[in-house]
């Protein structure tokens, strides 16, 4: 009776395919779905031939799995995961394993491993990434939870988990509680600025060198075969040169108003909340926000004028080359904040995270997969401990070989009149961290003069003093007040 190896709730698209892609792999997979007819017609259909095996019920899907039970939740993010949990638990004993692959948020997972760690199951929350392609074919898995699963279910996610060039599995065991949800939010926000990027040096290829779509399309081409080799560049490189039925590129005839689904939005909270300056994300979620603001927009275009229009005289294909490196330069930038982002929840958390897996989770199967990423797995191996990736020597360099064409990129931007926020706010972030001093005395100073908040002398920190601004009262200690 005992015959399948993990069960898989929830037949949408994305489940139905990780079924299939366990199957090939050599596992046999217990489908259930709520709506039950589901199970019989995926059996009928896309899983006729295989070894996939249903249920009717979640009892008899328990029946059928092997010990310690794997069960995979692939269902909608939110209260359908805490109702299958609840209905699980009574079906289920110590020790076995319930797995929530959906988009679900951190705090809930924290939460779930929490209440199921008190009933003796391990939760386990992983991010699923690659979409429907992915799920079939190799995602890039990152989960995340109680530990004591992770070698019940490693076969089983590092076989199905895309794999890169070396071999090695896009997936590793991330760390504690929802770490594994909250390094596929991260993966998201930076999924976001990526495309933001590359949206910042369209502009400028259209807007200031007013190239066509195809030689846009080339340049793109020719990008991926440099250090931003990426599926991102490389479809991008696609969608420029498609042509609608009318043999024209189709981009330009799309609506200019970004969707988000927020996943972009929760980095960006999340930023907020730790206090992280993950500026980059946060950037390209107000782009999406801006850009949404068609019709005020369009209005406004017809009352507010920008710089005399100038005719760009300079060498373009110099001017290219330096997108590129403006473009490579910010990338880690918005890399390195992200993982300062995971330090910082670590932290917080208590959560000890293995950062080169992170990238390596990173490096294939999923929308941010890049070559890129397998120089910050180097960068974690050779100091596992890393405080900041720009302070890795590759990176380090890498910047530095990029600065001066950098700041020629944001220079001409801003003479032209064209928004690039997210090179401009790598590049101001990339200057405050490297100041040792930044003005925020003076901003200590002012909170202070107005709100007797307090500020710490550089030649006696840890004391915390105020000033009688207004008057002669002088320094006074203050021990009551230090917000
Ligand atoms: C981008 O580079 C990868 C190899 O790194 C290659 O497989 C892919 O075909 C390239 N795409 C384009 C559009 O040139
Ligand atoms: C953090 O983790 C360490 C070791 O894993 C443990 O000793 C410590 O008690 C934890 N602290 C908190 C606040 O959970
Ligand atoms: C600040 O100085 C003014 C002017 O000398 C004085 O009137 C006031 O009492 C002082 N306030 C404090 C809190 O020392
Ligand atoms: C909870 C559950 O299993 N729901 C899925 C059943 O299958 C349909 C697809 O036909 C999905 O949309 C449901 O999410």
């Amino acid at each position: 009776m005992a015959e399948a190896d993990v069960a898989l709730i929830g037949l949408a698209v994305m489940g139905q395919n990780l079924v299939l892609n366990m199957n090939d792999h050599g596992f046999v997979v217990c489908v259930y779905n709520r709506t039950v007819s589901k199970v019989d017609e995926f059996l009928q259909n896309e899983a006729k031939g295989t070894n996939v095996i249903g249920a009717h019920s979640l009892k008899e899907m328990v029946a059928k799995l092997k010990e310690p039970r794997r069960v995979i939740l692939l269902v909608k993010a939110g209260q359908a995961v805490d109702d299958f949990i609840t209905k699980l638990v009574p079906l289920l004993e110590k020790g076995d394993i319930i797995i929530d692959g959906g988009n679900s948020e951190y705090r809930d997972t924290n939460r779930r491993c929490t209440e199921l760690k008190a009933k003796g199951l391990l939760f386990v929350g992983s991010g699923v990434s690659g979409g429907e392609e992915g799920a079939r074919y190799g995602p890039s898995l990152m989960p995340g939870g109680e530990k004591d699963a992770w070698p019940h279910i490693k076969n089983i996610f590092q076989s199905i988990a895309a794999t890169v060039e070396t071999g090695e599995s896009c997936c590793d065991w991330v760390g504690g509680e929802g770490s594994g949800h909250f390094v596929k939010m991260v993966h998201n926000g930076i999924e976001y600025g990526d495309m933001q990027l590359i949206a910042e040096a369209y502009h400028l290829m259209n807007d200031v060198l007013v190239m066509d779509h195809d030689q846009m399309a080339k340049v793109f081409e020719e990008w991926n075969k440099t250090e931003l080799d990426s599926f991102l560049i490389e479809i991008t490189a696609h969608i420029l040169a498609y042509k609608d039925s009318d043999g024209t590129p189709l981009v330009p005839k799309i609506l200019d108003s970004a969707g988000q689904k927020g996943t972009g939005k929760w980095t960006a909270i999340a930023a907020l909340e730790y206090g992280m300056p993950v500026t980059l994300i946060g950037e390209s979620v107000f782009a999406r926000c801006l850009s949404a603001l068609k019709t005020e927009r369009g209005h406004a275009s017809r009352l507010l004028r920008g710089p005399e229009t100038v005719s760009f005289g300079e060498d373009k294909q110099k001017f290219l080359e330096d997108i590129r490196k403006a473009l490579y330069a910010s990338k880690i930038i918005s890399y390195a904040q992200g993982f300062m982002l995971l330090r910082q929840a670590a932290k917080d958390f208590n959560w000890s995270l293995n950062y080169g897996g992170i990238a390596l989770m990173w490096r294939g199967g999923c929308i941010i997969r890049s070559v890129f990423l397998g120089k910050i797995k180097e960068a974690f191996d050779r100091n596992p401990n890393l405080d900041n990736l720009l302070l890795d020597n590759f990176f380090k360099q890498a910047i530095q070989g990029c600065q001066v064409s950098w700041r020629r990129v944001i220079t001409s931007a801003i003479q032209f009149g064209i928004p690039v926020p997210c090179f401009s706010t790598a590049l101001a972030f990339y200057d405050g961290y490297r100041h040792a001093t930044l003005p925020a005395n003076l901003i200590q100073a002012q909170r202070d003069y107005f709100g007797a908040h307090t500020y710490e002398l550089l030649s006696n920190p840890g004391v915390f003093v105020h000033t009688n601004w207004t008057g002669h009262g002088g320094t006074i200690s203050s021990s009551s007040y230090n917000a």
